[in-house]
This record gives structure tokens, sequence and C-alpha cells, in this order.
């Protein structure tokens, strides 16, 4: 089968990362930070905040019909989330994979969900899973003037 949102773009890209509350809790949130920044994408929004019924919704809106969306919002509000905006190019489908299934015990070791977390309903990261989607989740998480616009020193050892 063709999965065109796992295969890598040569375009300059941008997602919407946020760790969930689970992975705010357990103290994860510099590890998953550090992943995206080893690998080499550019961090261009970075807050923490608790976030709001309507916007978690509005972010999940196209689970609004699955059995599990109540107990979804439930936990995505239930405390402070890390919300996080990469650029880079193929950053879209390379930080899904990054992240590793959405079923952590079926995520292979080495990605984040694989090596830190056991459950669906617990799997501590969130990726957008589309171009459109980043810009989509990008501009519902931020307000003007908390993105930044920088070149990071290391670019010209990253990209020919
Ligand atoms: P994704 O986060 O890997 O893109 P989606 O299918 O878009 O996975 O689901 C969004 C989120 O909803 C999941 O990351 C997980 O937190 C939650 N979720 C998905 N399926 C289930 C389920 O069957 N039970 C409980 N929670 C689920
Ligand atoms: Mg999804």
């Amino acid at each position: 089968i063709f999965l065109p949102h796992l295969v890598a773009s040569l375009e300059v890209e941008e997602t919407y990362i946020m760790v969930k509350p689970d992975g705010v809790q357990r103290g994860l949130v510099g590890e998953i930070i550090s992943r995206f920044e080893k690998k080499g994408f550019k961090l261009t929004g970075l807050k923490l905040f608790r976030c709001p019924k309507e916007l978690a919704q509005e972010h999940y809106k196209d689970l609004q019909s699955k059995p599990f969306f109540p107990k979804l919002i439930e936990y995505i509000t239930s405390g402070p989330v890390v919300s996080m905006a990469w650029e880079g190019v193929g950053v879209v489908a390379s930080a899904r994979k990054l992240i590793g299934s959405t079923n952590p015990l079926q995520a292979e070791p080495g990605t984040i969900r694989g090596d830190l977390a056991v459950q669906t309903g617990r799997n501590i990261v969130h990726g957008s899973d589309s171009p459109e989607n980043g810009k989509r989740e990008i501009a519902l998480w931020f307000k003007e003037g908390e993105l930044c616009q920088w070149t990071p020193a290391q670019e010209p050892w990253l990209v020919e």
C-alpha cells in the first residue's frame, strides 16, 4: 500500500509536535525535544500551557465520532502540554517515524513511543500527519508573534 504521509518529501515543511500531559508528568519533555533537535530539525515555536477543552476538541475534530473521543479530550486537558513547531526538509513524515506507531507496543524500538510508552491512550507525543495538517495545527495552537524565524548556526553542516 502507498502511504503518502510516510514518504519523506524534499520540501521544507512545518509540523506541530506536542508533548502530551503524560510526557510532561513523566519528565520526558527534554528527552522528546532532544530527539528532534539531534535529528537536525529547527525549532520555531515552543510553549508549555494547559490547553482548553475547545482547543483539544478542534485539534482532534476528525476523531469526534470515535468511542474514545471523550476520554481523549479528558487526557489531553488533564495537565500542561508542551506545544512545538518544527521546520525542515521532509519534517512531517520524518517526525512521524521518529515518534513511531500510535500503539506504543507496536512502535519500533528506537522510536519515541517504542522506547518510552506502552499504551495508545498514553502515547506521550503528537505529530501532524500531513503538511496541510502541520500548517493547520500550528495556526491552531500558536498565536501570531509566538513563532520565531531564525537560522541555526549548524545549518550548512546539515544541508548541502
Ligand atoms: P496518532 O497520534 O498516531 O496520529 P490518531 O489515530 O490520529 O494517532 O489518534 C490520535 C490520538 O488519539 C492517539 O495518539 C491516541 O492518543 C488517541 N487514540 C487513538 N486511538 C485510540 C484508542 O483506540 N484508544 C484510546 N486512545 C486512542
Ligand atoms: Mg493523528
